[in-house]
C-alpha cells in the first residue's frame, strides 16, 4: 500500500507523544545533580503540552547544565560559552513558529554571556528560558561564578570570595521591557512542573532561575534548606502559582504576591532567606521583537527551497563525466 505524502504528514500530526519521545540518551550528570530534576520536568511538560518533536529547540551554552539538549529528542543546538540566548533569538526570528527553550548556567549566562542576557531580556522574544544556577562552574570544576556567594572558597578563590554574589532575578527585573520572572528550586518538582510550566505558557521572554544543586563541588550548600522546610518562601496567588493542600502543610511560609507588582517582585528578588519560590512577576502586555519585526514573514517558499537545495548541492557527489558547475535540471 502507497502512503502518499500528505496522508503521512496528517499521521505526523495527530501523533499523540509519550514521555519516551522527548528522552535521549542518558544523562550523564553526577548522581543528585539537580539538572537531573530539572530535564524530569521539562520532559513531563512536553508531553503533557503535547509539543511535537520537530518543531521544539532546545539551545544551550556550554556547561554541565548546557548539555541539555543531549537528553532531548527535539531540535537542539549546543553552542559556544555564553551565547546560548542570541542562538535562540536567531532561531525564534528565522521560525517564530517554533517552541523556543534555552538552558543556561550561572556562568554561561551571567557571566561571559551578561551581555547577551540583558538585551535578550529587552528584546522580550518569546522563549522559555531556564537559568541552572548551582553558583560555581561545575563543568571546569569548581571556579566561582558571578553568582557565587561571599566567601565561597574555590579554585580561584582559595581565600574565599571577595564580592557579594549577583542577584539574577534583580537584574532581570531592573531591564526595561521584563515580562516574566520566576525563581524555583530543583528539590520541589511539583513547583518546578508548574512553574516551568507556567513560563511556557507565557508568551514573552520567561526567565526562571532555577536553584541547582551540585552535590559534587557544592555539596552541603542547600542543607539548611532542604532540612527546614520553613526556610522556603512559597509566592502563591490566584494569578500565580497554585499551591496543592498537601504541599501548603510543608511549606508553611507563604505570601500572596500578585505577579503584576512589579515593585514587590523586586523586594522579594532581593530576599535570600527564607527562598522565595514562585512567580515574582509577569506582564503579558509587553509586546515581543520578532512580532514588532513580523519574523519568518520575508521568507517565500521558493525562497527556502532555493536556500536548501543549494545547501545540499554542495555534498553532492556529481558523476565524473558530468560538467560539475551546472546542476542537471529535474
Ligand atoms: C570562550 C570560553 N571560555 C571558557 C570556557 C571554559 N568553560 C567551559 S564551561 C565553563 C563554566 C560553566 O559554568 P556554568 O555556566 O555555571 O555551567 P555549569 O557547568 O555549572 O552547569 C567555562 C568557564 C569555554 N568553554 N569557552
Ligand atoms: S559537577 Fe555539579 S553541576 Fe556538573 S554534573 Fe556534577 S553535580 Fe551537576
Ligand atoms: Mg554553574
Amino acid at each position: 500500500m502507497t502512503i502518499h505524502a500528505t496522508e503521512c504528514l496528517l499521521r505526523m500530526y495527530d501523533q499523540h507523544h509519550e514521555l519516551e519521545d522527548y528522552q535521549s540518551g542518558v544523562p550523564r550528570w553526577c548522581t543528585g545533580c539537580g539538572d537531573n530534576a530539572i530535564l524530569a520536568a521539562v520532559q513531563r511538560l512536553c508531553r503533557d503540552e503535547d509539543l511535537r518533536p520537530e518543531k521544539t529547540v532546545f539551545v544551550s551554552g556550554i556547561g554541565c547544565s548546557s548539555r541539555f539538549p543531549h537528553y532531548m529528542k527535539t531540535y537542539g543546538f549546543h553552542g559556544i560559552h555564553g551565547r546560548a540566548l542570541p542562538v535562540a533569538e536567531g532561531i525564534k526570528m528565522a521560525r517564530p513558529d517554533l517552541h523556543v527553550f534555552v538552558n543556561t548556567g550561572d556562568g554561561d549566562c551571567c557571566s561571559i554571556g551578561a551581555a547577551h542576557w540583558i538585551h535578550a531580556i529587552r528584546y522580550n522574544m518569546n522563549m522559555t528560558v531556564m537559568l541552572h544556577d548551582n553558583q560555581i562552574y561545575g563543568l571546569t570544576k569548581m571556579q566561582a561564578s558571578p553568582t557565587s556567594p561571599r566567601g565561597l572558597k574555590s579554585n580561584t578563590t582559595p581565600r574565599g570570595s571577595y564580592l557579594e554574589a549577583l542577584q539574577p532575578l534583580s537584574v532581570t527585573l531592573g531591564v526595561q521591557n521584563v515580562s516574566f520572572v520566576a525563581q524555583a528550586v530543583d528539590w520541589i518538582p511539583e513547583v518546578l512542573y508548574d512553574i516551568i510550566s507556567a513560563a511556557y505558557h507565557h508568551k514573552g521572554f520567561s526567565f526562571i532561575r532555577i536553584i541547582q544543586r551540585c552535590p559534587e563541588w557544592l555539596p552541603r550548600m542547600y542543607e539548611p534548606w532542604l532540612h527546614d522546610p520553613l526556610k522556603t518562601m512559597l509566592l502563591t496567588h490566584p494569578n500565580g502559582l497554585k499551591i496543592s493542600p498537601n504541599l501548603s502543610k510543608i511549606y508553611k511560609t507563604q505570601e500572596q504576591h500578585d505577579p503584576s507588582n512589579l515593585n514587590r517582585a523586586r523586594e522579594i528578588a532581593s530576599i535570600l532567606d527564607p527562598i522565595p519560590v514562585g512567580i515574582l512577576y509577569r506582564n503579558p502586555e509587553v509586546p515581543c521583537y520578532e512580532e514588532l519585526r513580523n519574523a519568518g514573514q520575508q521568507r517565500s517558499t521558493r525562497y527556502i527551497k532555493a536556500g536548501l537545495e543549494a545547501e545540499l548541492d554542495k555534498f553532492t557527489v556529481w558523476p565524473k563525466d558530468a560538467d560539475t558547475k551546472v546542476r542537471p535540471s529535474a
